[in-house]
């Protein structure tokens, strides 16, 4: 943890002990959950430069270009990348985002200490992501209520039965579950459909990775979907207004 921090510190341009004096610390914060149950089709579109599974899907746009043209086109919330070695992402990409739409804005990184959930608020998002894969059940619960008491929503994601079972707490609101396999990079909507009906029904569900078309969402809503997280199949659209505007309408 302390060496994740030392590399978070290195890119970080407001200091460890200012972050919560930073001025978007002190913000209203957009719910993704309430957007969602709000949604007819709760897609949350992803700003993602490249991947580790397809090395590079668009660089050409600028982050306030792509968020923008999700916004018009109708998107629920919005998901920004700021790992760098594998996503090619940023904490730059998060406050020019916050400073484009307004929409809830999910904060995608590997979390594994309270430090980046203070990173997270004071750099504009309004939701972190946890990985039930990388964490033991006191983390996700020391770290999920640790975001909730500064008011940030968690998404807490899982990719099989036995990460879903560990990770059910009040503390969470938000179940994602991830299509692909982070080992083989291997994607298949049928985890979502396998593990929705394990998810209590007090819980948004939300089918992360590898959806490519509208039917895929329509599909998912029938198992209790209410949230999509679509990345590659808008980023490497040439036209991103109308590649998501397909996705709800
Ligand atoms: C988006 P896709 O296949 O639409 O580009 O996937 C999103 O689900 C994916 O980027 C993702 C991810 C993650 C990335 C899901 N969980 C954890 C990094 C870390």
């Amino acid at each position: 943890a302390d060496k994740h921090k030392e590399v978070a510190l290195k890119k970080s341009l407001i200091p460890e002990n200012q972050l919560e004096a930073s001025v978007l610390f002190d913000r209203k914060v957009y719910s993704l959950s309430q957007h969602l149950k709000n949604s007819p089709t709760g897609i949350i579109a992803e700003h993602k430069r490249r991947s580790p599974s397809k090395a590079v899907i668009n660089t050409a746009y600028t982050v306030e270009d792509v968020v923008k043209s999700y916004e018009v086109a109708g998107a629920s919330g919005i998901s920004v990348l700021t790992d760098g070695k594998y996503f090619g992402g940023s904490l730059d990409d998060l406050v020019l985002a916050r400073a484009s739409v307004n929409l809830p804005l999910l904060r995608k990184e590997f979390i594994i200490d309270p430090y980046q959930i203070l990173e997270a608020k004071a750099y504009g998002a309004d939701v972190i992501l946890l990985i039930a894969a990388v964490l033991s059940r006191t983390e996700i619960k020391t770290l999920s209520e640790f975001a909730q008491q500064i008011g940030l929503e968690v998404l807490l994601e899982v990719h099989n039965e036995m990460e879903l079972e560990k990770s059910l707490m009040p503390s969470l609101n938000m179940i994602g579950v991830n299509n692909r396999n982070l080992k083989t990079f291997e994607v298949n909507l049928d985890y979502s459909k396998t593990l929705a009906h394990r998810i209590p029904d007090d819980f948004v569900k939300i089918s992360e990775s590898g959806i490519s078309s509208p039917t895929a969402v329509k599909d998912l809503q029938n198992y209790g979907y209410k949230g999509f997280l679509i990345g590659e199949n808008f980023m490497k659209s040439n036209d991103l207004g109308n590649s998501i505007k397909n996705f709800i309408n």
